[in-house]
């Protein structure tokens, strides 16, 4: 059943009603610009056709009463549930979403069931479709006033308190995204930009073979890096002798032309501890909301990975005039340079996605690189129209799927 059909049959069927409403939510395929969106630095992303689909109605009780065909266990939240003390993953994105709503509920509760057919750990997003579309299902219901925007910031800021240090882009893709368009997503200062995709050009997404678990082991790993980028960031502002405001991020830095240098004059690892003292500055300003999955006292290789994020900002500049341009061969080249550094400097590849982009790549794409944060899920691919079912074959054969074709699809939104 496709999941539209299917939330709506679970709604009826778990809550012996019809839902007030459907939402749809749909998940995201980065194209380039990875680990730029915590350091300021833009991104290219797009929603892609496979989305979270939840039907919602009102509850008597002031609760979130909800069900998954994905998961077994149903959620039944207070209003004010704790997120750092809801022990089923999903439920926590769940209890983060009522958290960033603060009172707006005023004591309101609602129902939703929830079908999707993105593939769950992909990196596709499949977390933040649900937390987005949670929020503008409640937003439909109970009349919030939340414009894309706010929502894409509320969405982002309960991502953060279920416990990874994310930079908003999936959120914003999310929420604003438009069919047949890529979006660049800018944040210093914030803005968005619709890009046409060039005709006859077509995108292919395919899995490792391995997960892209948001908890554990991959969290910690994703909030090292948001840690020692702005390690990095503050140790490079040092150098300049400028005073950063706030959160230092490479992107504070990064119109400076004497940045990508500096780069190379950075310790090649420091523990945060170290370089809050050598700045005298506290710890914090580093570890942030990561505290309690990040170890201040861990050597960070600084270097390697400030420069991937400058070169990869760079990266999506020379991507979107590619895109402008029409010119798939040069999006290709930096597709695979992307691909590179995020396997050398940012060590967030794996073997298996290093063998999916080198097979989709000789199988006829122009180019493919990991999408989202990496350490497993999927990676994406840049063809000519009709070449795809070539690329899907070849990484089928790698990696053993799944594998699909994508087009560029309408943002989050109301049925
Ligand atoms: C994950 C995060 F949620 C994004 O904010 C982004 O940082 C991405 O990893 C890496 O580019 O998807």
């Amino acid at each position: 059943m496709e999941p539209a059909s299917a939330a709506r049959a679970a709604f009826r069927e778990h809550f012996g009603a019809e839902p007030a409403l459907l939402v749809r939510a749909p998940g995201r395929v980065n194209l380039i610009g990875e680990h730029t969106d915590y350091n300021g630095l833009p991104v290219l992303p797009f929603a892609i056709g496979r989305a979270t689909l939840l039907a919602v109605g009102p509850a008597d009780a002031p609760r979130l009463e909800a069900v998954s065909e994905g998961f077994p266990v149903p959620a039944s939240l207070p209003l004010d549930a704790d997120p750092a003390t809801v022990a089923e993953p999903w439920h926590r994105y769940l209890a983060a979403a009522l958290a960033v709503l603060g009172d707006r509920l005023a004591g309101r509760g609602a129902r939703v069931a929830i079908a999707s057919d993105l593939p769950p750990a992909s990196g596709l997003s499949s977390s933040s479709a649900l937390v987005v579309g949670l929020l503008l299902g409640l937003d439909g219901l109970f009349g919030l006033g939340l414009g894309p925007p706010a929502l894409a910031d509320l969405a982002a800021r309960a991502e953060r308190i279920a416990g990874a240090e994310t930079g908003g882009m999936d959120q914003q893709v999310i929420a604003l995204a438009r069919a047949g368009h890529l979006l660049r997503i800018d944040f210093l200062p914030p803005s968005t930009r619709h890009l046409p995709v060039p005709p006859g050009w077509a995108f292919v997404v395919a899995s490792s073979g391995q997960p892209a678990p948001k908890g554990g082991a991959a969290r910690a790993a994703y909030n090292e890096r948001v840690v020692a980028t702005r390690v990095a960031a503050a140790l490079i502002a040092d150098m300049l002798g400028a005073e950063l405001e706030g959160t230092p991020v490479l992107g504070n830095v990064a119109d400076i032309d004497a940045a990508p240098i500096l780069v190379d004059e950075l310790p090649a690892r420091v523990s945060p501890r170290k370089a809050a003292a050598s700045l005298g500055v506290p710890v914090e300003r580093f570890v942030g909301l990561a505290a309690d999955t990040f170890d201040p006292d861990v050597l960070l290789p600084v270097r390697a990975y400030a420069r991937h994020v400058l070169a990869e900002a760079e990266r999506v500049d020379l991507a979107c005039a590619a895109v402008e341009a029409a010119d798939l061969r040069t999006l290709g080249e930096l597709m695979l340079a992307s691909h590179a550094s995020l396997r050398d400097d940012y060590r967030c590849s794996t073997p298996a996605l290093d063998a999916l982009v080198a097979a989709m790549t000789k199988a006829g794409a122009a180019g493919a690189r990991l999408t989202g944060a990496g350490f497993g899920g999927f990676a994406i691919a840049a063809c000519e129209r009709g070449r795809e079912p070539a690329v899907i074959e070849a990484a089928l054969a790698a990696a053993g799927g799944p594998a699909f074709a994508v087009e560029p699809s309408d943002g989050a939104a109301l049925l």
